[in-house]
């Protein structure tokens, strides 16, 4: 068209491609007195697909300074992990607590 913007000899830059990234989540699980190491470490392996050895670090981590990262994933993600854990965890009555936070 005659009067659009770009109807002129300006020499343009080229769109630069805006891959944009979602907001990322943190998967937390909190330290209580109840819940078996065993089964922490089983939730780890289990939805967070880490090794067994990674799972235990995670695992001492939390119950050692009181909370930990289990991973970082998209906001549907994160909270699709965290309700696995609770209700996982609420399955075999532990108390065992898991958050979400933005990064
Ligand atoms: N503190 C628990 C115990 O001594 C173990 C534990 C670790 C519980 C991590 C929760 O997120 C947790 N049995």
């Amino acid at each position: 068209m005659a009067n659009s913007p770009n109807d002129s000899n300006t020499i343009l830059k080229p769109e630069i491609e805006k891959t944009k990234l979602p907001p990322m989540f943190k998967v937390l699980l909190l330290n209580d007195d109840y819940t078996p190491m065993e089964f922490v470490v089983e939730c780890i392996e289990r939805f967070f697909n880490k090794s067994r050895e990674q799972a235990t670090k995670i695992m001492l981590q939390v119950h050692t300074e009181g909370v930990g990262i289990c991973g970082i994933y998209p906001q549907d993600i994160a909270e699709t992990k965290m309700h696995q854990v609770l209700n996982f965890a609420k399955e075999l009555q532990h108390p065992l607590q898991c958050t979400i936070e933005p990064v």
